[in-house]
């Protein structure tokens, strides 16, 4: 047996300490003094390496045409603040398929649905929002009130806010837009399992694409692209990809462009 002389065996019991009680910090922060920026990093890293982000909106409903935001978080150290003030926890309110955004100022955050001590926490949406992600976009297509919070700031620091939709009460379906185009009902049978229909408004003649994008907003299929008069129109997918394999169930999206002006809806596709 080697003899350690005693220096040495001190030495690595206080090393050991050290690194179990940074570990316990990230994984479950206890208030006290903030987590310094490397420990968020480490700990919203860590959370997505086994977790994959999911819930933004399709890239249809986000890109340069698209509607901006309804609202916006901007979230920093260890709020989400949607109204300038420095209260805790901020609310907005948004209609029935408007979108949210968040949108980083400092530090290492997520944004997740529900609230920290819930077991289905982050089944509707849970993402990271960082200086690699420092912007992410959530669609809200049904009413109903969205507790979210933060993962590493969510019980220690109360890091939380609330996303209220109200129905659309306008008949025009799930994504109201100023021109009139756009979707006006729910795609059809709901879920779909041979094929999906919708029923969307042409305000006036001119170019209409509708395509289908799946949750993480990868094109899967265009269904139509071509001129149209104004009026109500129809379309179905036949719930197959670009290549005529039908898709594998779960929740995608339609994107309506209509002279440019774009709108989406939810399609869920059944085994
Ligand atoms: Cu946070």
């Amino acid at each position: 047996m080697v003899r350690l002389p005693r220096f040495i065996l001190a030495f690595v019991a206080i090393a050991a300490l050290g690194t179990w009680a940074t570990a316990a910090r990230v994984a479950e922060p206890v208030g006290g003094p903030p987590m310094s920026d490397a420990a968020m990093k480490l700990c919203v890293s860590d959370w997505y390496a086994e977790h994959p982000a999911h819930g933004a909106a399709p890239l249809s409903a986000t890109g340069p045409l698209a509607p901006a935001p309804a609202d916006t978080f901007l979230v920093t150290n260890f709020r989400f603040d949607s109204d300038g003030r420095s209260t805790q926890i901020d609310t907005v309110r948004v209609v029935e398929g408007q979108t949210v955004m968040w949108k980083i100022v400092s530090g290492f955050h997520s944004t997740t649905s529900g609230k920290p001590t819930d077991l289905d926490a982050g089944s509707l949406w849970d993402l990271p929002v960082d200086s690699g992600t420092p912007e992410v976009v959530v669609d809200f297509p049904t009413a109903g009130t969205y507790p979210f919070f933060c993962r590493p700031h969510g019980q220690a620091f109360n890091m939380r806010g609330v996303v209220i939709v109200t129905a659309n009460t306008a008949d025009v379906g799930p994504s109201p837009r100023v021109s009139g185009a756009g979707f006006v009902a729910p795609a059809w049978p709901n879920p779909s399992r041979a094929y999906a229909n919708f029923r969307f408004r042409v305000d006036r003649a001119g170019d209409v694409r509708l395509r289908i994008y799946d949750s993480s907003g990868r094109l899967i299929a265009g269904v139509l692209d071509g001129a149209f008069d104004a009026g109500v129109h129809e379309a179905s997918w036949n719930a197959r990809g670009v290549g005529g394999a039908r898709v594998k169930a779960g929740t995608y999206w339609a994107s309506l462009e209509v002279n440019g002006v774009r709108s989406s809806t939810k399609v869920v596709i059944a085994d």
